[in-house]
Parts: C-alpha cells; sequence; structure tokens
C-alpha cells in the first residue's frame, strides 16, 4: 500500500512540474507597442511658471490660512501683500500657519531664491519681523555651506532686512543652524513638472510681497528687473 503510494506521489510531482515548465516554455508573443505619444507635461490648471528665466509668486497667491492677512498696498507688487499677526515661533513650526503655493517648472533647471518682503516701521525694528519658515517638498531645497551643497531636508529660516523707507526690499538668505551657517537658498527641480513651496510663520508681523525664484540670470539683474513685474501663468 505504501509503496503504491508513493509511486503516486512521485508520479503526480513530476506531472505537476512538467506542467509547470511547459507554462515556463510558453512565451506569449509579444505585444507590439504602440507607437508612444509625446508626453504633453503642460497642467491642465493655469498654475504659476517662469518666464525669462524668473519665477514670480505673488504672496497674494498663496493659500492662507491661520494667522496671515491678505492686505492692499500701492507699494506692493500687484497691489497687495500679506502679513502675519500672530506670535513669533522662533523654535518652531506652528503648522496651523503654514501656507502652501502650486506651480509649474518647464524643464529641470536649479533656480535662486529670492523675495520682496517689508518690516513695518511701527511694530520692527532691527531683527524684529523678518523672517519665516521656508521649505520646498521633496527635500529639493539647497544651500552652500562649507564648499559643499547641502540637502535641505525639513524647514530652515529664511531672513532678510527692509529699509526704513515704506519700500519692500529685495534679498533673503537662509539662516541655518546645524551647522551654524548663513547661505543663499537655491532649489534644484529635477524634471518638469509640478511643485510645492511651503512657507510657516516665524516673526510676528513680517510682510512678505512677493517670491522671485530665477535660472540663469545675475543676482543684481534678478533685484532690478523682478521688482516691477508680476506672475505669469501657464494658461498666459
Ligand atoms: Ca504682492
Amino acid at each position: 500500500m505504501k509503496k503504491r503510494f508513493l509511486i503516486l506521489l512521485v508520479a503526480s510531482s513530476i506531472f505537476t512540474s512538467c506542467s509547470n515548465d511547459s507554462e515556463d516554455l510558453f512565451v506569449p508573443p509579444a505585444e507590439i507597442p504602440a507607437e508612444e505619444e509625446p508626453k504633453d507635461e503642460t497642467p491642465d490648471d493655469c498654475l504659476l511658471t517662469t518666464k525669462d528665466g524668473l519665477l514670480i509668486i505673488e504672496g497674494e497667491s498663496f493659500d492662507l490660512k491661520g494667522q496671515w492677512d491678505l492686505l492692499s498696498d500701492t507699494k506692493a507688487s500687484g497691489g497687495k501683500y500679506i502679513q502675519y499677526n500672530g506670535a513669533n515661533s522662533y523654535n518652531t513650526q506652528n503648522l496651523s500657519n503654514e501656507i502652501t503655493v502650486k506651480f509649474y517648472i518647464p524643464e529641470a533647471g536649479g533656480y535662486r531664491v529670492k523675495w520682496f518682503m517689508r518690516q513695518p516701521l511701527e511694530e520692527a525694528t532691527g531683527d524684529l519681523a523678518n523672517d519665516v519658515w521656508i521649505y520646498f517638498p521633496g527635500d529639493i531645497g539647497r544651500a552652500w555651506v562649507n564648499d559643499e551643497s547641502m540637502v535641505l531636508e525639513h524647514y530652515e529660516k529664511f531672513v532678510s532686512r527692509s529699509e526704513k523707507d515704506g519700500e519692500f526690499a529685495f534679498g533673503g538668505a537662509l539662516d541655518l543652524h546645524d551647522p551654524k551657517s548663513s547661505s543663499w537658498l537655491t532649489v534644484s527641480f529635477p524634471e518638469a513638472g509640478e511643485y510645492t513651496l511651503k512657507i510657516c510663520a516665524r516673526s510676528s508681523h513680517f510682510q512678505l510681497d512677493k517670491i522671485v525664484l530665477s535660472v540663469g540670470l545675475d543676482n543684481e539683474v534678478v533685484k532690478e528687473t523682478s521688482k516691477d513685474i508680476t506672475e505669469t501663468t501657464t494658461c498666459d
């Protein structure tokens, strides 16, 4: 009895393995791939995008929440700016005051990040009201520290000063703490596509007119040319 059972078992395992083999041997004819249409990367929605090497993001284009307010001023680009009116948040990010904006980059490239900001005359002098937390999701932000490019993996402090003349001032640099260092902020977009910029409030009464990203342009040129121009979208 035992022997017959064993033979059956062996026979069945041979059959099974044969049938597996035959399945392995059967290769379906390759499907002829359809000719690939060139991918249209242009987004369906109207998104902010670059023009002449500049990507302008007005403060008023951010999706505001928390204690950010939208205000009007003829001195502001687009006639508007945003101001943070909550408490200072110097050590951590209070995400209830995190604001975001989406934009479209048409091809891979490295951009420098600057802004036009203002410290209100009454509330702020010196170091007050002059900074935010900034982060590009996807860890595409870069600093230059100790002669090396440093990947920015979380929020960092971004700071600048305005003159006491009521004008929004061009500037903006990273104030890094680990290691302690100051650096310009750049962002390395790996390919064409939609990206997000996040800002989280740090200093009470800080005013943001607009963010200026630039590619392939001298910083002084950016300072002069970006003052009087506003946003471009993929629908323009
Ligand atoms: Ca503005």
